[in-house]
């Protein structure tokens, strides 16, 4: 079971990603991606969806035409954990391809 990211851990994390945010009122970090068009933004949602799948854990997100606007926290652990940064991580790999 993954553990929260103390406040020291969570900043340096945060440091290290680009574009994320923390959200308020809650322990989870936010991106919003914009892309050309909805077809580049299904195609970055179906190539993320493998990735979270092989890794068993999950984004929440929503995809209006050609943004998709995704919330990572890790709700057995009810906060953001490692796994959560590894995805942001992956999730920024896959959006420049
Ligand atoms: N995703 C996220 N974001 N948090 C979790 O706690 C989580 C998940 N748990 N994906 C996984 C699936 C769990 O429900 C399965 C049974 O391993």
């Amino acid at each position: 079971m993954p553990e929260k990211l103390s406040a020291a851990e969570r900043a340096k994390a945060l440091a290290g990603l680009s574009g994320w945010s923390e959200l308020s009122g809650r322990d989870a970090i936010a991106k919003s991606f914009k892309f050309k068009t909805f077809s580049e933004a299904f195609g970055f949602m179906a190539r993320v969806a493998l990735a979270a799948e092989k890794m068993d854990h999950h984004p929440e997100w929503s995809n209006v035409y050609n943004k998709v606007d995704v919330v990572l926290s890790t709700h057995s652990a009810g906060g953001l954990t490692e796994l959560d940064v590894r995805l942001a991580q992956k999730m920024d790999l896959i959006a420049k391809l």
